[in-house]
């Protein structure tokens, strides 16, 4: 069984501001829906300065930090938790490299950005940072813990 050596997992995933300005979250939470992951936190978040510092703390010393900052609140975004087998390694798949050019077509980057400064979606790099990103932008609250009625056919 394949799936055995994936554990469950949570990965937190976020539409960016110009997917939601771009009218892009259905598509791009349809993708996450119809490969079978699980919908454990959704919210349309004004994120506030000292949040967007936080969560890219680890870029402040590059130069397009700054820029980095204005554009996550430049306009609500769309934060997610999706939980499924691998979901971190899988959904940093579906959205693609970093760099949309590069990004394949089938990802969501690859078939719907060309900037790299308007790449429409972020997903944690790691389990780690997944439980640490979903606790900065959900807190205690927000991600309910249900059970999917599950087809067989996904299990
Ligand atoms: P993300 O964290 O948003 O999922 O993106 P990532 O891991 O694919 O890329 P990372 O290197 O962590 O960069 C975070 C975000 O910073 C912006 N960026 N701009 N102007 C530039 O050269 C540049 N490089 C990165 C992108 O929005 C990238 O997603």
């Amino acid at each position: 069984q394949a799936m055995a050596r994936f554990e469950t997992e949570k990965t937190y995933v976020m539409v960016k501001p110009d997917g939601v300005q771009r009218g892009l979250v259905g598509n791009i939470i349809s993708r996450f829906e119809t490969k079978g992951f699980h919908l454990k936190g959704l919210k349309l978040f004004q994120c506030p300065k000292e949040l967007a510092e936080t969560h890219y703390g680890d870029l402040s010393e590059k130069p397009f930090f700054p820029d980095l900052v204005d554009y996550i609140v430049s306009g609500p975004v769309v934060c997610m938790v999706w939980e499924g087998p691998g979901v971190v390694k899988s959904a940093r798949k579906l959205i693609g490299a970093t760099n949309p050019l590069e990004s394949e077509p089938g990802t969501i980057r690859g078939d719907l950005a060309i900037e790299v400064g308007r790449n429409v979606v972020h997903g944690s790099d790691s389990v780690e940072n997944g439980e640490k990103e979903i606790g900065l932008w959900f807190g205690d609250e927000g991600v309910i813990e249900w059970e999917q009625a599950m087809s067989p056919w996904l299990r």
